[in-house]
């Protein structure tokens, strides 16, 4: 069985997402033969040379699921999207693109976090294209660990500010992107996160949209095998 996970939003203090999860990669080896984690596992990530308890924990987890033989794949998310080889090598875990598809038994996949999708928040997709790109990415790395650290803090409370003035329609998915998207590739499944929604949508052509949770009160995984799907939750 595969398992989809998304929207952790770890941070460096014991609360129950942290227990929750590690609680969760513990067992994990038992019910998946692949994990997929479609991106915001950390609230922030300001350096692949940042450690922390969390951190250290996570990363000790990851690698002992990958050496019980369960494949690991990520995606970045708009929070950790400055994770990079190193913390993918020290925990086995694949980075894949945003959109990467998989072809599983006949059916394609197509994975995303999901903010790509959110084509009506204009300011937002306009700081995605500020940060994303080589130079911007460089510059910060350079920077010191606490001045990372701070600017992460001020990037965060004003989106937290920011957002809190938009209308929630516009920070959802706009429907038309990922029908689009869908149509073009033709895919079977798309899974994402990053609107904290879960949901389970059909589409006239039999098409599936799954959103995932958010770990908050409870955590939400997708699974899947070749005869069923199903979109989950625990209470944590
Ligand atoms: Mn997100």
């Amino acid at each position: 069985m595969l398992g989809f996970i998304s929207d952790i939003h770890l941070e460096p203090i014991e609360n129950n997402r942290t227990l929750a999860f590690n609680n969760f990669l513990e067992k994990a080896s038992d019910r998946y033969e692949a994990l997929y984690i479609l991106g915001d596992l950390f609230e922030y990530w300001i350096g692949d040379d940042e450690d922390n308890l969390t951190i250290s924990n996570i990363k000790k987890n990851l690698s002992r699921l990958a050496d019980q033989g369960v494949r690991l794949f990520f995606i970045h998310g708009n929070r950790d999207f400055l994770i990079g080889n190193k913390f993918a090598s020290d925990t086995n875990i694949r980075i894949l693109d945003d959109m990467h598809i998989i072809n599983l038994n006949n059916k394609k996949i197509m994975l995303s976090h999901g903010d790509a999708f959110c084509t009506d928040d204009t300011d937002y997709q306009k700081f995605k294209n500020e940060t994303r790109n080589s130079s911007w990415i460089k510059s910060f790395l350079k920077k010191p660990l606490d001045e990372r650290l701070f600017i992460a803090d001020d990037m965060r409370s004003k989106s937290k500010s920011a957002n809190s003035n938009k209308p929630e329609n516009i920070m959802d998915t706009n429907p038309k992107a990922i029908e689009e998207s869908v149509i073009k590739n033709e895919i079977d499944i798309l899974i994402h996160g990053h609107t904290h929604r879960p949901e389970v949508k059909y589409f006239a052509n039999g098409s599936v949209k799954v959103v995932l949770g958010s770990w908050e009160d409870k955590g939400w995984v997708f699974e899947y095998d070749s005869n069923h799907f199903d979109l989950r939750s625990f209470v944590i």
